[in-house]
């Protein structure tokens, strides 16, 4: 019996996209939870399924891929049955081209600028109390100072740009 696709995720993160197309598809397949708050990204075991340590990873019988847009794509071109994608050379495909390289070349960037100036100073807070290290580095005081800032900015419904552009700088 031929091996399951194994997915490596961790919701909700962009491994979201690869388990929709997978879903959506109705490929069979088995998922194992790559703990991100703890570390297990960081891990050589998974360092040896993806190499910069995110998710998501998929890893079929035949291949390892990463980058959850590329898995989306492949799965989409591995069941043309499905019909999820326009055909290629055609103008439809031009169009399907274009938004799926402008959701992670364009679109993903701000939005993640935007969560590390919001939402990661208050994980990196966390982890800093349970003493759990984000991106392999431990939390300064920097950014304990950040989170100090931001509570008391969302608690008085504050105008957080002040705090974003010295952030961002
Ligand atoms: N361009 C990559 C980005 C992957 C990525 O950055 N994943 C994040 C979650 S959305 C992650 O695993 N972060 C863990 C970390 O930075 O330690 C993709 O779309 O797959």
């Amino acid at each position: 019996m031929p091996r399951l696709p194994e997915l490596y995720e961790w919701p909700p993160t962009r491994s979201q996209r690869a388990k929709w197309a997978l879903e959506e598809i109705g490929i069979e397949y088995s998922n194992h939870m790559v703990n991100l708050p703890g570390g297990q990204q960081n891990s050589d075991a998974y360092r040896a399924i993806h190499p910069l340590g995110v998710v998501p990873a998929l890893k079929t019988g035949d291949y390892t891929i990463f980058e959850s847009v590329a898995i989306v794509l492949q799965l989409i071109d591995e069941h043309p049955e499905k019909n999820l994608a326009p055909a290629v050379g055609t103008p439809e495909r031009a169009n399907y081209y274009q938004w799926s390289v402008f959701a992670c070349a364009e679109l993903d960037p701000p939005i993640m600028m935007f969560f590390d100036n919001t939402m990661r100073p208050l994980e990196v807070m966390r982890t800093a109390e349970s003493g759990i290290v984000v991106r392999g580095r431990k939390s300064g005081g920097f950014d304990q100072c950040l989170v100090a800032q931001l509570i008391g900015a969302f608690k008085q419904q504050d105008d957080l740009a002040h705090i974003m552009a010295f952030r961002v700088i």
